[in-house]
């Protein structure tokens, strides 16, 4: 009896040995895929600076985890990329903020017309505490929230007239991403604005379904936007970020090791996109004027649009939360 028993441990010792280091192993030679989509073109800032995050993981992961990058819609808009994500049918996506308001409010904040002083102010939000606060409540609706990456300031196009005074868009069919505030900006505005996803626009625009949009610089240029509208003026009207996110349970199903990687490859795509992005909306600007009457907006003529749209802030205030605008409002003061 008493061989048998110890035979039984010796054996119970060995197999568990195997297969912990068997466990190991295949922990370490687990591979993960990543699908990744963006709406914006191949030319944009956010796909260079999704090329760079696939390179950085790809290299560091030592092949672990690979990424499959799709742009242009190719994947469904904004709010059916966050829903795939939800559903584990894609990994990873990079909508702006807006879309991201009807799954959680707070995000409203950042549709605030003219909260961020200057790109600075945003990082600072953004990178601080309180944005750090909005990432980690998109776990609540089963998306990891990672950096804040930059889409920017958003200027408004049309194909009817020079826009210089709020007066100047009376009437005016202005398309706006799907997020009430951005709705009512605009129809203080006395224009017809009409919410639509990303990908829907050109055509709107080509076939007239709509007389305008807004968008910073460089995707109003690089999405070919001067085909089908003639006129541009530099609002500056909204600050957007986008938000680099994951699905929840693909993130928290990677060994730590390759967390590790993922969160670092990116934070250092955040920077190099704020980089980048803020290169292509200068230089872009520059070409634009080549192809578009481009008003530039006295700083009166911006006030009597800040003026316009004041009501909006008041409105929104308490979706939002007062508590969150006032903190946001006080670390871009305290600057
Ligand atoms: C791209 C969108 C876009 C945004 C918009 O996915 O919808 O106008 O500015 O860049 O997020």
């Amino acid at each position: 009896m008493k061989k048998i028993l110890i035979t039984l441990f010796v054996l119970s010792v060995l197999t568990s040995g195997i297969f912990a280091s068997g466990q190991g192993d295949e922990d370490t030679q687990k591979t993960y895929n990543i699908t990744a989509g963006i709406g914006l073109n191949d030319k944009s800032a956010q796909y260079e600076s999704m090329q760079y995050f696939k390179e950085l993981v790809e290299k560091n992961s030592e092949g672990r985890i690979t990424v499959d990058l799709y742009h242009s819609s190719q994947l469904g808009d904004d709010r059916e990329m966050m829903e795939a994500l939800q559903r584990g049918e894609q990994e990873m996506t990079c909508p702006s903020t807006a879309p991201i308001v009807p799954f959680i409010p707070y995000y409203g904040v950042f549709d605030l017309p003219f909260l961020f002083p200057s790109n600075e102010a945003a990082d600072k939000v953004l990178d601080g505490k309180i944005g750090q606060d909005l990432l980690d409540k998109l776990s609540t609706i089963g998306i990891k929230g990672l950096v804040y990456w930059e889409n920017g300031y958003r200027n408004l196009t049309n194909s009817v007239r020079a826009v210089r005074s709020p007066e100047d868009v009376k009437g005016m069919k202005v398309r706006t991403m799907e997020n009430p505030m951005h709705l009512d900006a605009w129809r203080a505005m006395g224009a017809n604005p009409t919410p639509m996803a990303f990908g829907e626009l050109f055509s709107a625009m080509q076939q007239g379904v709509v007389d305008g949009q807004e968008n910073p610089w460089g995707t109003i240029y690089l999405q070919n936007f001067p085909e089908v509208q003639g006129f541009a003026t530099d609002t500056g009207h909204v600050y957007s970020p986008f938000v680099l996110m994951m699905g929840q349970k693909f993130f928290d199903d990677l060994p730590a090791d390759l967390q590790d990687v993922v969160m670092e490859a990116a934070k250092a795509s955040r920077d190099k996109n704020r980089t980048l992005n803020r290169k292509y909306n200068k230089e872009y600007l520059e070409k634009l004027k080549d192809v578009m009457t481009v008003v530039e907006l006295t700083p009166e003529e911006r006030a009597a649009f800040q003026n316009t749209v004041r009501p909006v802030y008041d409105k929104y205030s308490e979706v939002i939360g007062q508590e969150l605008i006032e903190s946001v409002l006080s670390e871009i003061n305290n600057n």
